[in-house]
């Protein structure tokens, strides 16, 4: 089964740039062994509460310090992309809060970000190609003005780069800081898909006020079930709107939001046919890969290979790209089922 997970020509949704370096990549930019064991720790937590997701939060510092310089940036993004096109994944959404750094702007990390996904096209020298795109954020703990601004700024980019630049992400410590929906609202006007991480934790008045919303999809979706931290109007609602969720069933259980593999909250999106994709969030915080999250769903909820890649040809309607592409996506996992199943 891990083989088939491995070979399996993936779509991944939801992956936090600077959540996502190896410790090759970390060494690579001139992190020491401290430093890389430190962005790892949670991996060697022997238990974890709901808590824990709070100290995810500083870990992430670790990968700002070594990405502050453009070079860092663009060497730290083509390494993720090759990371996830090594693991057979075919169509990548990654995502990444703009920020300003030694020698860059915000304006300038999206324009290195971009520079690094567009060179890896041109030059990956692969035979099975892989389709980037990248989701911008804004984080729940800034104020209204700085998530205007960066708003603006996106929207800006967007016009600049319209095959790249797709969508608009919520995210951010859900302990603290605000949904601002105009802010929202005036990037879905300006043709950008929205998605945002909604009911990591606890908290039915901002969960309802997403819902109202509509985002195009959100990433956790945890605490909307009664038996989950949510309550029987947001689940009653949830089933009405289904809304397609981002599942990231590692980083749940490590950040203790999730009662173990089994007491994942995916098992109710799959009782209720809810739409959903399998994705890592930040598969070196976590040490995970996508690879390793389908055989992870396998073993706990006794799917089988047919499952998996229902799973992935159907992840395929999510994507925040256009029709063609989804044909063409859908034509690869066509071809690659009727090669592997007998
Ligand atoms: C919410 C998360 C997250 O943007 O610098 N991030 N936000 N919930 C999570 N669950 C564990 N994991 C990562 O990548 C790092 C940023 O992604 C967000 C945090 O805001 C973090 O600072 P970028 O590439």
């Amino acid at each position: 089964m891990e083989i088939f997970c491995k070979n399996l020509p993936k779509i991944e949704l939801h992956a936090h740039l600077n959540g996502s370096l190896s410790s090759a990549t970390l060494k690579k930019l001139g992190c020491l062994t401290d430093s890389i064991s430190e962005y790892q720790k949670l991996n060697t937590l022997l238990e974890t509460t709901p808590e824990t997701l709070n100290d995810c939060f500083p870990v992430f510092k670790i990968a700002h310090n070594a990405t502050n310089t453009k070079e860092n940036v663009y060497t730290a993004t083509q390494s993720v992309i090759k990371d996830f096109h090594d693991d057979n994944v075919v169509y990548l959404e990654l995502r990444t809060t703009p920020r300003n750094g030694d020698d860059f702007d915000k304006e300038t990390y999206i324009e290195t970000v971009i520079k690094a996904i567009c060179d890896y096209k041109n030059c990956s020298g692969k035979t099975e190609s892989m389709i980037i795109k990248l989701i911008l954020c804004i984080d729940r703990r800034h104020d209204i003005r700085t998530s205007s601004e960066m708003i603006d700024l996106i929207i800006k980019m967007k016009g600049k780069y319209p095959h790249v630049i797709k969508g608009v992400d919520l995210c951010g410590n859900p302990n603290e800081g605000k949904f601002f929906r105009g802010i929202f609202e005036k990037a879905r006007e300006n043709g950008l898909k929205i998605t945002l991480h909604c009911a990591e934790v606890a908290n039915s008045d901002e969960v309802m006020e997403m819902f109202e919303f509509k985002p195009d999809r959100i990433g956790h979706g945890t605490c909307i079930h009664g038996d989950f931290g949510g309550n029987e109007m947001l689940w009653w609602k949830f089933q009405d709107l289904r809304i397609p969720v981002e599942c990231c069933l590692t980083s749940n259980v490590i950040c203790g939001t999730s009662n173990g593999f089994e007491g994942h909250h995916i098992k109710e999106l799959i009782k209720n046919k809810i739409p959903f994709c399998i994705c890592t969030d930040d598969k070196g915080v976590f040490n995970t890969d996508l690879s390793c999250e389908y055989f992870l769903l396998s073993k706990h909820f006794g799917l089988d290979k047919m499952d998996l890649w229902k799973i992935c040809f159907e992840s395929v309607d999510l994507i925040f790209d256009s029709d063609e592409v989804k044909r063409e996506l859908k034509k690869v996992m066509m071809n690659w089922m009727e090669k592997n199943f007998d």
